[in-house]
């Protein structure tokens, strides 16, 4: 059974259904008890806590009591104290001498108050700092076994996790559907320790060596000067790098590909990007490059999707992710291995796997599912939760190894570091959300925001005061082995191997592997990019490297740009295509697809009815748009229809779909009470609404699928929708409309519509 198919019925029944407010089940609501407007003069009993909110530490991670009361948390109880757990009669005046006095010095209170909120903000991520992230569980399928032994990896074996996923350049308050890499991280809360995934969703990375991130960050963060352009990589000092440093020629052209901007968190895939090592129960070790394969399939926006999303709701993905696990439509993720021999030179295929800016292609090296990821609980707290959690790729479990990859190596270094400057201390495992499920039983002590009040006298070893303990445990009883890999004998130099020298041949195989509709998208974004540029140098520098790739997509680019194409200077790689790299021609699940019922108040209501029931029963999501909100009435069928979305409130970008119920209805009203076919008919512009008109015309140029019925056609002909266009379909119901749509919707999008 699909489990996403139920939830969405939840979806609509909830989040959708009850008009724009949020789901049911909280105050205030739709669904629960009416809503308080007035303040409360009696304590009332409050929302229970969730799971998580456990407030403070009240067990140290060793085990012991702190001596802090579970219900002194934060916001537990009736009456307002101060953080001393005093009760405060006021909160709202300071004390002042008289009511027009000046306020005292002596306000204790106020000075806490202020204070406190003086230093609510931390320092955001120095990459990475805008995200959103989710709780849910790790099924191990077990089909790892052979090649690790680590527990969480183990056949049947469960385990929760948190998983948060970014966007790398923007700060905390940057939109989500920019142009960018978006970081995939994943913390296992293992029986054996926690074991942290810190991936993103492309698999190569822009630089060989970390000593040039603080030179690729700096380049693609805004300008030092003026501080802009926010979250964007369309500007001189990124492409200044990035065609200088051409090893960061692979990363970069996925980023202009369609993986830079994704429709979801939900349709992205994550990746390890190093070369990992894992360790078998036998000690027999494996190189490994770890993937996270989404269930719903690859899908991205189109640009101008993106672009309208980053004003229009610029928390597009963080909405999307939450509303759907609300809703219970949980996102799922295959976790996948592709393996190679541990051989001395850590080479597959011709292929260094030391070297990030590699990948190596499925159809060589097949990914194997190991285990499913399931999302199932937002954060109840984002502070808390996703702004606290802090990863690490040196959080390993025994099992799991690392390679030589002197990328990987920096961040070994990094992940610890950042952590001191943005939690405020050596402590961060402290908090809850970085806390293991396993015991934790170590001799670091003290230091800021320590919450544990550890036991015992001794914290050294050896010790004979509290018994010896703690004592070491061997590879035997679960300890963490680096494995004794041979270090070959070697002068200390500050150089990259001869096998990091090829900085084309990834990228053109990626090329070669996309499309016509992928590769013009990439010509795109290129142009667009390179002509937000100012320096002329830094545009035919671009071009420069962009004729190694391939001289079509130079060409394209360069036509654009208004610039001659440059010839290579050295000779094409000599590659073969991947096409598991390409996100088209797959027919993907169409769970959880938004799909809007575009009507009014003189529509075909029954037909609306019909058709959203019959959404539902596709486990999609319906949204009624008309021209006001609240309820539509008529038809034979029985009840109201709740209006999810107005014309003043919808926009394209958040439909997968579009589906027009006939005229008279939303002639009459989405044409501000004119006769749509009589304007058309008399050669005059129709007094049509433009929001609808934008509304069909945006989702036609973005490659949806629009579906309409019993004599829409004149809509969507002012709207510039010609009714025998792919992917535009005309019937005689809107749920013979909605079967064609929904095959459609298996391929995301209808692509034939992005002709040349
Ligand atoms: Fe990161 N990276 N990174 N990175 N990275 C951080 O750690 C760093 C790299 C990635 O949701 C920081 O806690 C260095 C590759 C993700 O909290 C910092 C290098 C990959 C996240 C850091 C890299 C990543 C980070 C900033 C080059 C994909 C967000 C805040 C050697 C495999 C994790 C923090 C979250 C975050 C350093 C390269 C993924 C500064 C030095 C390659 C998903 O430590």
């Amino acid at each position: 059974p699909n489990p996403l198919k139920k939830a969405v019925h939840k979806v609509t029944e909830t989040v959708r259904g009850d008009g724009e407010g949020p789901p049911e089940g909280v105050p205030g609501r739709p669904g629960s008890e009416p809503p308080t407007v007035e303040e409360p003069t009696e304590p009332r009993e409050p929302l229970p806590p969730k799971p998580d909110q456990s407030g403070p530490a009240t067990i140290s991670p060793t085990g012991a009591p702190t001596g802090a009361d579970r219900a002194r948390a934060a916001q537990s109880g009736a009456h307002l104290t101060d953080a001393q757990g005093v009760r405060r009669p006021d909160t709202d005046h300071s004390l002042k001498a008289g009511p027009r006095g000046p306020v005292l010095l002596q306000d204790h209170h106020l000075r806490e108050k202020v204070m406190h909120f003086d230093h609510e903000r931390i320092p955001e991520r120095v990459v990475h700092a805008r995200g959103a992230a989710a709780h849910g569980v790790f099924q191990s399928y077990g089909t790892a076994a052979s090649v690790t032994k680590a527990a969480f990896l183990a056949e049947g074996a469960e385990t929760p996790v948190f998983v948060r996923f970014s966007t790398v350049l923007g700060s905390r308050g940057s939109a989500d559907t920019v142009r960018d890499t978006r970081g995939f991280a994943t913390k296992f809360y293992t029986e054996e320790g926690v074991f942290d995934l810190v991936g993103n969703n492309i698999p190569v990375f822009f630089i060989q060596d970390a000593i040039k991130f603080p030179d690729v960050i700096h380049a693609g963060k805004p300008h030092p000067d003026r501080e802009i352009p926010q979250a964007q990589s369309a500007h001189d000092t990124f492409w200044d790098f990035v065609t200088l440093h051409t090893e960061a020629t692979h990363h970069t052209l996925w980023n202009m590909s369609d993986r830079g901007i994704p429709r979801s968190y939900r349709t992205m895939e994550g990746f390890g990007v190093h070369t990992f090592r894992l360790v078998a129960a036998d000690g027999g070790t494996t190189l490994v490059k770890f993937h996270w394969k989404p269930k719903l399939g690859v899908h991205s926006l189109v640009w101008e999707e993106a672009q309208i999303a980053a004003g229009v709701d610029p928390d597009y993905h963080r909405r999307d992710l939450a509303d759907a696990i609300e809703a219970g439509a949980h996102p799922q993720w295959e976790l996948g291995i592709q393996t190679f021999p541990d051989t001395p030179d850590q080479t597959f295929e011709g292929i260094d796997l030391l070297d990030p800016t590699n990948l190596v292609p499925e159809e060589l090296a097949p990914v194997q599912p190991i285990g499913l990821l399931t999302l199932n609980r937002n954060p109840s707290n984002f502070f808390a939760e996703t702004e606290q959690v802090a990863f690490h790729v040196g959080h390993l479990v025994p099992g799991i190894d690392i390679t030589d990859d002197p990328l990987l190596a920096g961040r070994l270094f990094s992940y610890l570091d950042t952590q001191i400057t943005r939690l405020g201390g050596p402590n961060f495992p402290q908090l809850p959300i970085n806390r293991p499920h396993a015991p934790v039983n170590d001799m670091l002590r003290d230091g800021m925001h320590q919450t544990a009040v550890h036991r015992g006298v001794a914290p050294y070893r050896p010790n004979s005061l509290d018994g010896g303990c703690p004592f070491t445990a061997g590879a035997d009883m679960g300890a963490y082995v680096e494995t004794p890999v041979l270090v070959p004998e070697a002068t200390k130099v500050r150089e990259a191997p001869e096998s990091f020298a090829d900085h084309y041949g990834q990228a053109r195989r990626f090329w070669l592997s996309m499309t016509p509709v992928e590769r013009d998208h990439i010509i795109g974004a290129y142009t667009f990019e390179l002509g937000k540029c100012w320096e002329q140098a830094i545009k035919e520098r671009a071009l420069q490297v962009l004729a190694h790739i391939d001289p079509e997509l130079c060409a394209g680019v360069a036509e654009g740009l208004g610039l001659p194409a440059p010839e290579p200077t050295e000779p094409l790689a000599d590659v073969e295509p991947s096409p598991a790299l390409s996100q088209l021609g797959r027919t993907w699940p169409t769970d959880g697809r938004i799909v809007g019922i575009v009507t009014g108040p003189d529509g075909d209501l029954d037909g609306v009815r019909a058709v959203r029931e019959a959404v539902v029963e596709a486990g999609m999501v319906p949204l009624v748009v008309a021209p006001t909100g609240g309820t539509l009435e008529g038809g034979d069928g029985a009840g109201a229809l709740t209006v999810q979305r107005t014309f003043a409130t919808a926009r394209s970008i958040e439909f997968d779909a579009l589906l027009l119920a006939g005229a008279p209805g939303v002639a009459a009203d989405a044409y501000g009470g004119k006769d749509a076919k009589a304007g058309l008919a008399d050669g005059t512009t129709p007094g049509h609404d433009p929001r609808v008109s934008l509304l069909l015309h945006e989702a036609f140029r973005h490659g949806k699928a629009i579906g309409a019925w019993k004599g829409a056609e004149a809509v969507l002909e002012a709207a510039g929708v010609p009714a025998g266009a792919p992917g535009v379909v005309v019937a005689d119901s809107g749920t013979t409309a909605l079967a064609e749509v929904t095959r459609l919707l298996g391929a995301h999008r209808v692509w034939e519509r992005f002709t040349r």
